[in-house]
């Protein structure tokens, strides 16, 4: 068995679109209505994918959803013609967020030894709720070797829960049993907390975990104030290493300690307000970055071109790789359309430690899949998308022709 870390991107959907479906993400509320160019979006997912390949990192993939999504709006008793504020909500593109498709507990940390995934209910915001039976078709198909791995189904409602963007996992290395942390919110505040505790407690028992290797952390009520809807937007965790904002835990003091102690061999890197405020941090995405471990050794920050373009932000990152840390190089990736809705290089990534020849090859990526992918988004993912095409374009049957021609290519129709 040769572990290794996996990024599972999902690919932008043709019907990628700025509808302002998420308060408390500011990015997206703030681009409402904006146009938005689906195959641009696709292509720069594309290529954040071969710039993690050039690393030498093991690349996967996930896949859009079929949409707009008739079957929930039948559930709802209407459909595509009637569905007034419904349908925007059962055309957006937003799975491509593959951050929050699942939490992940590799295989060293869990009870049976099999590597656990757990679909997110993403039950907060309902353009995301009918999310999880085609996250959960695929993760069935992707890892059905039930010898390696174990599939759940989303924790029920009430409880929401948002995946991998509110978990972290360190230790000494992938293939070492770890430390695993859920990040989760308190209701109360200006914006809606998304991940619960009892979702996250549900997950850590399904998965087995250690309970003296798991820690529940609360996010900070100010980081969730100023924007941070996610934890992935104001930390990130690889083997020893997180790397966070100052203000990004309720209880910072507590969480380090709590954190040194399981794993002395931690190192908090942690990037001060006085430095980068909160305000600069949500702006620029850079915690939304993937830390990655470079085959040669070091680790890499593969991050948003807004955070280059950030002068604060840049001039505390390049100081940060000149000093003898951890983190040696930065990776910035021009990720605009999908930053747009929120949504930085992290939130594009599911990570997944195990062997790759455990995987159905179907979801796994090369140079020369990830060219006929980008030749099928030329093809037929829509230059721009207004809106006014949200009325226009009825049932959106070129959107679903799109997805077909994809899943084709990829030798997957069985998810048509
Ligand atoms: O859930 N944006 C997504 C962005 C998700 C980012 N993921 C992570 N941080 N891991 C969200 O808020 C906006 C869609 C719209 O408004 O059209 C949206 O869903």
């Amino acid at each position: 068995m040769s572990l290794t870390e996996i990024n599972f991107d999902g690919i932008v959907g043709p019907t990628h679109n700025y509808a302002g479906l998420s308060p408390g993400n500011l990015a997206a509320t703030s681009n409402a209505g904006a146009p938005s160019w689906p195959r641009a979006a696709a292509l720069q997912g594309i290529a954040k994918m071969r710039a993690t390949l050039a690393l030498g990192l093991a690349q996967g993939i996930l896949l859009p959803h079929d949409r707009p999504d008739t079957y929930w709006l039948a559930a709802l008793g209407t459909d595509a013609v009637q569905a007034g504020g419904l349908w925007a909500a059962a055309t957006s593109a937003s799975a491509m967020w593959a951050a929050n498709a699942a939490t992940v507990s590799p295989g060293a940390d869990t009870g049976d030894g099999r590597c656990h995934l757990s679909v997110a209910n993403l039950v907060t915001m309902p353009h995301r709720a009918h999310e999880w039976p085609q996250t959960l078709t695929q993760l069935q198909l992707a890892f059905a070797d039930t010898r390696h791995f174990a599939v759940h189904a989303p924790v029920p409602a009430p409880f929401g829960d948002e995946g991998a963007a509110n978990h972290m996992r360190l230790a000494s290395a992938h293939d070492k049993a770890g430390v695993e942390v859920f990040v989760y919110g308190e209701q109360g505040g200006r914006f809606p907390a998304r991940q619960h505790r009892i979702a996250s407690e549900s997950v850590a028992r399904r998965h087995g975990l250690d309970p003296a290797a798991t820690l529940f952390v609360e996010q900070s009520p100010q980081a969730i104030a100023a924007g941070a809807f996610h934890n992935d937007v104001v930390a990130v965790a690889n083997e020893r290493v997180l790397f966070a904002h100052e203000q990004a835990f309720a209880d910072r003091d507590g969480f380090y300690a709590a954190l040194r102690d399981r794993l002395p061999e931690a190192e908090i890197v942690e990037v001060p307000a006085a430095a980068v405020s909160l305000e600069d941090a949500i702006a620029s995405y850079l915690f939304n970055a993937q830390l990655v471990t470079l085959p040669g050794g070091g680790m890499a920050l593969v991050l948003p071109t807004e955070a280059q373009a950030h002068r604060r932000v840049w001039r505390w990152l390049e100081a940060l790789v000149a000093g003898n840390g951890p983190i040696r190089t930065l990776v910035p990736v021009d990720v605009r359309e999908s930053m747009a809705n929120g949504g930085g290089p992290a939130c594009l990534r599911l990570r997944v430690v195990c062997d790759p020849a455990t995987v159905d090859p179907r979801f796994l990526v090369d140079e020369a899949k990830l060219d006929r992918i980008a030749e099928v988004v030329t093809e037929h993912w829509p230059e721009r998308v207004g809106p006014e095409d949200h009325v226009t374009l009825g049932d959106w049957p070129a959107a679903r022709a799109a997805r077909a021609a994809l899943l084709a290519a990829l030798d997957l129709s069985v998810l048509t």
